[in-house]
């Protein structure tokens, strides 16, 4: 069998124990749900033919959304639409594989994009990618495997993504060309994710009239660079009628856009929001904008301001098919830190919340991390006293993203385990009123159906992996202390003298920037109620504490331990907890099958190893600037 099969959250690739039901017989509408529903049941193992299942289209329950209804006697599935159909076929798979006999089942996704940005380059290696090579792309030029290919859209479609992009938005010449040489190879990849109700976005070069156009400016009031996107757009729907859009990463981390020409956020946004906008397209724009060029010594500029203050003046400026496409947190997928100021704050122009599925400031799927618990936490986040970001969803956030984790490793994401951050991305997307809880018990049903034991230690181990990570690493949200780089174990300082606009400033007597209005002012960007919870070191979360205050290593934690001792005592602890980890893996040794077992094991080691490696580096730094001992008398290196 294929490996990458024998494990997955999607119920129809798991035979598995007998299930109450005898068996299915599939009728009504014909087509993709059908076969998937036949395909999804023979899978399941269910072939006798006892119970009907009507398969119906029924516009009035709106799109993507589906209704279940029925047991043993009869099911029905009715979907909206053909992607509702869809979802409910995949729906009803699910919950009959989990289990459950009994119907009455309405669902419809919150969000109406639930999208996927994957960083594959042309040369098949993914960007911040930690499952080995691309799915889509190989040696230079588009490749895959389709049946692999085939798999990865059930896997996608079967958790209700509906839109993914291909190709970095970091474009480089060569990808740049997807929409001019290479369209008939990005029209065959958009024809194996049509059928599962996923549509292509692509991401583009701002410089493409210059680079393939033969124009000598990309400058967006420029008519005939306006005139080149047309026809490009033009050309490329005729090829894909249903793509999604364009995404554009722009005027970010040395990539020209229309600030770089003397033009605003707006001008360039909406370039290309015309281009597409006669055939129903949109333009997801990136606000990924700072200066990565800032002068240490600088202590006036403060990056996570960056986002807010280029856009937010903006508002009203933008196209209707414009998008902004805003990263959940200020800085840039840390473990910890505040929502993005920007996210709600626009009146008129829709937004996208932007989240990373893939590991990358998060252990990089070799250390466990829940996402989900990360996710609950941005979706509770406070808007203002009675608005939460999650309210906010399928209104003006009315597209959740997030960059893939997955690549050809045979287990799709390196860390097996780490399939539980595309799994909870999905579902949270669709539905984030779910809690983490409840995704990863899902997902661990789902996945481990076949070995019951194990479910519940599972479930636990992930739960809880996010605040372990949270634990040795960089304390109470002051972020970054990583490799340069490559962004994986400790470097304390490794940013702090750099051009990138990421200063934890720590000197012997305390460490953080001051963001209050006092300070840079971040806090400012916040709505009323934000801001006067983050200025006050008394009601500012105490998780986040060193994001928006610098105090002193003896400043009293609620919990009257001292700044300095609370860190010694997480970065002891850290180790301590994935020693635990390891404890309960080696527990399940009988309950797992070998693959899962060898291959997790091994990730934990090398979990376990950078744990220590952080612990013993950001101990012996903050020993050696305070000279302060660990007050229990543990061993740090002097
Ligand atoms: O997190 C940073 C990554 C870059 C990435 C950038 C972005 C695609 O380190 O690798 O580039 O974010 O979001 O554009």
């Amino acid at each position: 069998m294929n490996k990458n099969r024998e494990f997955g959250y999607q119920a129809w690739l798991q035979p598995g124990p007998k299930l109450d039901f005898p068996g299915f017989q599939p009728a009504g509408e014909k087509g993709f749900a059908y076969d998937e529903l036949v395909r999804g049941l023979h899978r399941i193992g269910c072939r006798d033919i006892d119970t009907m299942i009507n398969l119906a289209l029924c516009e009035d329950i709106g799109p993507q959304a589906y209704k279940i209804t029925g047991s043993i006697d009869g099911i029905t599935i009715r979907g909206g639409d053909e992607r509702g159909l869809l979802y409910g076929v995949y729906g009803f798979l699910s919950r009959l594989r989990r289990g459950q006999t009994s119907f009455d089942i309405f669902d419809k996704p919150a969000a109406s994009r639930r999208i996927l940005n994957h960083w594959d380059n042309i040369t098949g290696r993914i960007e911040r990618g930690y499952s080995g090579k691309s799915l889509f792309f190989k040696d230079g030029q588009i490749g895959y495997d389709l049946e692999r290919l085939k798999d990865y859209a059930r896997l996608l479609a079967s958790i209700g993504i509906n839109e993914i992009s291909f190709n970095n938005v970091n474009v480089c010449s060569e990808s740049a060309k997807l929409i001019t040489d290479y369209l008939p190879d990005t029209k065959r990849i958009a024809e194996i994710f049509r059928p599962f109700g996923i549509k292509i976005i692509v991401a583009i070069h701002f410089e493409s009239p210059v680079l393939m156009g033969g124009l000598s400016t990309a400058d967006p009031l420029d008519p005939d660079v306006a005139e080149w996107w047309a026809k490009t757009a033009a050309n490329v729907y005729k090829e894909i009628p249903d793509l999604a859009g364009f995404v554009v990463k722009a005027d970010s981390e040395f990539r020209a856009g229309p600030m770089s020409l003397g033009r605003t956020q707006a001008d360039g946004a909406n370039l290309i929001a015309r281009a597409v906008k006669p055939h129903g397209g949109m333009c997801y724009w990136r606000c990924f904008v700072y200066n990565c060029m800032q002068d240490w010594r600088d202590t006036e500029t403060d990056r996570p301001k960056a986002a807010y203050d280029y856009f937010y003046p903006l508002d009203g400026h933008f196209d209707d098919n414009v998008m902004l496409q805003i990263k959940h947190g200020p800085s840039d997928f840390q473990v910890r830190e505040p929502n993005s100021p920007l996210l709600g704050a626009m009146e008129k122009t829709p937004q996208m919340l932007e989240l990373q599925v893939t590991q990358e400031y998060t252990g990089q799927q070799k250390d466990l991390y829940a996402l989900a618990v990360q996710w609950e936490e941005i979706f509770d986040h406070p808007i203002t006293d009675i608005i939460a970001t999650r309210d906010l969803i399928g209104d003006k956030i009315d597209a959740v993203v997030a960059v893939a984790n997955a690549g050809d490793d045979s287990n799709w994401t390196g860390h097996l385990l780490a399939q539980a951050n595309t799994y909870a991305f999905g579902r949270m997307a669709w539905d984030p009123s779910l809690t983490a809880l409840q995704v990863i018990e899902e997902w661990a049903e789902l996945t481990f159906a076949n070995y019951p034991k194990a479910i519940r230690p599972i479930i636990e181990m992930v739960l809880e992996s996010r605040g372990v990570y949270e634990k040795y690493n960089a304390p109470l949200g002051i972020g970054w202390m990583v490799n340069i780089s490559h962004h994986y174990g400790p470097s304390v300082d490794g940013y702090e003298y750099m051009k990138w606009g990421t200063y934890h400033r720590a000197d012997t007597k305390a460490i953080g920037v001051d963001r209050t209005t006092a300070g840079t002012g971040y806090t400012a960007q916040y709505h009323p109620y934000v801001q006067a919870m983050y200025e006050n070191k008394e009601t500012c979360p105490e998780e986040i504490l060193l994001y928006f205050h610098r105090l002193p290593y003896d400043y009293k934690l609620r919990s009257g331990q001292t700044l300095l001792q609370y860190i010694y005592d997480t970065h002891f602890e850290g180790v301590e907890d994935v020693e635990g980890f390891i404890a309960t893996w080696e527990s399940l040794k009988e309950d797992l099958p070998e693959e899962a077992y060898t291959s997790v094991k091994e990730r934990l080691q090398m979990q376990l190893a950078n744990a220590k490696e952080w612990r013993d580096v950001v101990n012996s730094y903050f020993y050696r600037k305070t000279g302060i001992a660990d007050a229990k008398g543990r061993k740090i290196y002097e």
